[in-house]
């Protein structure tokens, strides 16, 4: 790492934002209570991690009861607007036209058909729209984004907060975005740059930061986050999670999926992360990013209404709530009910209003400013493949 980037890092504190620093290479003697870190380095988070897990547990709670309201989780629904059909490889999706699944695929729904699920999803008490398309990227002038656009401000007009993910953006449909109603994008970095390759070879960790540049630059709150069981280490699980607290301004939520394995595709026989580690991993991310909203996402189905527990105790506040995540299985609504209810966990209202972070103006946006005309190219080359 470049020693300005370096001390970049270890400068962006607050409160008492001071830490014992070791030798090169070395642990840091002590951290200070992490409520008072912004942003974290990987040293830091493996002697975290390394923690006997109450203790973690125990630090990562009062991270939480500092920065949020007790008892609130936030309650947000998935819809697939198209399914299918994507010129990308990654490893996990089912969504990725290079493998054989067993998938329906779909074009863009309807506006109409979008608004029945938002309506619902209103009804049913979620606070949060969030709309996913298994494309690359989206250029601004296609007929299919300025139907995008016109979703978004339909949903918007419902009074819920809309997120979309769309893949890579350029800074100007970011900004297109932002002025229909979008108050989060959902771009994720899902695991560590060094381990990325091994799961995607059709775009960089570079391109995804660049779309997050563009988000961030555009006053959208990012949610950005990652999955577990794609056969990564633990330091690439931390990797990601450095990379994330880094962020400047950082992200709005931070999603922590289980990989829901794909029939067909090459992560299909993967194993299930231990529960333990998910738990770990949360408890990471709460101390990491402590103004985030941790989402618990892909994979409640395969998790008991224990671990979901200790995930919520660890830092999680926010779920993907209704049966279906894009295409896979999420647990049934009633069920969740009954779960918070036990909890005494209450939904947390919507914030229309919702004020993407800001950027620290004293240190250097994170990631770094790209180059838009390159990022545009980059999105036309390959919009075309997506069918
Ligand atoms: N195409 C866009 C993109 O890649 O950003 C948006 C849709 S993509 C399906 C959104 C996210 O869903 C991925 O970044 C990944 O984190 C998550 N995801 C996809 N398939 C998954 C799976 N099988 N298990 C867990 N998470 C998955
Ligand atoms: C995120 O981090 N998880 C959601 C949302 N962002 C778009 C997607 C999970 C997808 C799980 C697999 C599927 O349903 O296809
Ligand atoms: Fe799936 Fe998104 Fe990758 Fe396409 S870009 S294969 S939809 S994760």
């Amino acid at each position: 790492m470049e020693g300005l980037a370096l001390a970049t890092m270890l400068l962006r504190r607050c409160g008492f934002g001071v830490i014992d620093r070791a030798a090169p290479g070395q642990a840091p003697a002590t951290i200070h209570p992490p409520a008072f870190c912004i942003s974290m380095i990987l040293a830091e988070l493996q002697e975290l991690h390394a923690l006997p897990f109450f203790d973690l547990l125990k630090r990562a709670h009062a991270v939480h009861e500092k920065f949020w309201p007790e008892g609130k989780i936030q309650l947000c629904t998935l819809l697939s607007i198209k399914t299918g059909g994507c010129s990308e490889d990654c490893a996990y999706c089912a969504q990725s036209a290079r493998y054989k699944t067993e998938l329906e695929s779909h074009v863009l729904l309807e506006r109409d058909e979008v608004m029945t699920h938002a309506r619902a999803a209103k009804d049913s008490g979620s606070t949060r729209f969030c709309m996913g398309a298994a494309w690359r990227g989206v250029r601004g002038g296609t007929p299919r984004f300025e139907q995008v656009l016109a979703i978004v401000r339909d949903v918007a007009a419902l009074g819920m907060e809309v997120c979309v993910t769309l893949g890579e953006l350029g800074p100007e449909e970011a900004r297109q975005l932002r002025d229909a109603g979008v108050t989060a994008y959902n771009h994720n970095l899902d695991t560590s740059p060094e381990h990325y390759p091994n799961i995607v070879t059709t775009h960089t960790y570079e391109d995804r930061l660049r779309t997050i540049r563009n988000v961030q630059d555009a006053g959208i709150a990012v949610c950005c986050g990652g999955i577990l069981g794609l056969s990564e280490t633990i330091t690439d699980r931390l990797r990601l999670l450095e990379i994330i607290s880094n962020f400047n301004p950082q992200p709005e939520s931070v999603p922590i999926n289980s990989l829901m394995p794909m029939p067909g595709t090459p992560l299909a026989e993967n194993p299930q992360v231990d529960p333990f580690d998910l738990v770990r991993m949360i408890a990471c991310a709460r101390i990491a990013v402590p103004a985030a909203k941790v989402r618990l996402s892909a994979g409640r189905t395969r998790l008991s209404d224990e671990v979901q527990a200790l995930c919520f105790y660890a830092g999680a506040n926010s779920i993907f709530y209704g049966e279906k995540l894009l295409t896979t299985d999420n647990p049934e609504a009633a069920k969740d009910l009954v779960l918070l209810a036990k909890l005494g966990l209450q939904s947390l209202l919507p914030d229309r209003s919702l004020e993407a972070p800001v950027l620290d103006s004293g240190l250097p946006a994170y990631p770094a400013p790209g180059d838009s005309e390159e990022c545009l190219l980059g999105a036309a080359l390959v919009l075309a493949d997506d069918v």
